[in-house]
C-alpha cells in the first residue's frame, strides 16, 4: 500500500453531496484503497457543455496497493455501483471519478491518460488537488500546479461550498 494517488470526484444529478460521500466510502471499503484525506466541496459551474445543473466537485487523497488500470477499474464500478448512465460525453452525471495522479508517473495506456490530460485547465479540479497538496507539481511538466491555476481566467466559476479541515466541517451553506 505504498502508491499515492489523487482522484476527482464530480456530480451534478440528485443528492450531489450524497453521491459524493458514497463514492469515498465505496472505495475506501475496499481492501487495497485507503482514503487519506478529502478536499473541500466545491460547487462548480460546468466546464464544456454548459446547459446543465452545477457540480459539487472535490478531490482525494488515496494509498492503494493497486496499479493504476485497476485503480481505474475500481472507479468505474463505484460509478457503477451508484447507478450511473453515460448518456453522452460530459453530459450530466450523478457521479464522475477520474484518477489524476499516481505517484509521479506517467500512464499511458489505451483506457487511461495519467497525468489527467485536462487536469491543468480545469479549476474545479485545480482549486481542491491545491487545497490538499498547495506545492504539488506536474509530473512531466515539472510546473507548480498553482501555475496553472493562475493562468485559467474563470476562477470565479468555483466556489468553497462545504469546508473540510480533516475531520471538521466548518461551513456548510446550503444551496
Ligand atoms: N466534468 C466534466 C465536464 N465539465 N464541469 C464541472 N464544473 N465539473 C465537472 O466535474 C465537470 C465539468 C467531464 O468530466
Ligand atoms: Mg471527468
Ligand atoms: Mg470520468
Amino acid at each position: 500500500m505504498n502508491n499515492i494517488a489523487y482522484i476527482s470526484l464530480g456530480s451534478n444529478m440528485g443528492e450531489r453531496e450524497v453521491y459524493l460521500e458514497k463514492a469515498i466510502n465505496i472505495l475506501h471499503s475496499h481492501g487495497k484503497i485507503e482514503v487519506l484525506r478529502k478536499s473541500s466541496m466545491y460547487e462548480t459551474d460546468p466546464v464544456g457543455f454548459t446547459e446543465q445543473g452545477k457540480f459539487l466537485n472535490m478531490v482525494i487523497e488515496v494509498r492503494t496497493a493497486l496499479r493504476p488500470e485497476t485503480l481505474l477499474q475500481q472507479c468505474l464500478q463505484v460509478e457503477c455501483d451508484l447507478g450511473r448512465i453515460r448518456e453522452f460525453k460530459w453530459g450530466p452525471r450523478i457521479i464522475d471519478l477520474d484518477v489524476l495522479l499516481y505517484n509521479n508517473e506517467k500512464v499511458e495506456t489505451e483506457n487511461l491518460l495519467i497525468p489527467h490530460p485536462r487536469m491543468e485547465k480545469r479549476a474545479f479540479v485545480l482549486i481542491p488537488l491545491l487545497e490538499l497538496e498547495p506545492s504539488i507539481g506536474h509530473p512531466v511538466l515539472g510546473t507548480p500546479f498553482s501555475r496553472f491555476l493562475d493562468e485559467i481566467p474563470d476562477k470565479e466559476g468555483v466556489r468553497l461550498w462545504k469546508q473540510i479541515y480533516g475531520e471538521d466541517v466548518f461551513v456548510h451553506s446550503e444551496n
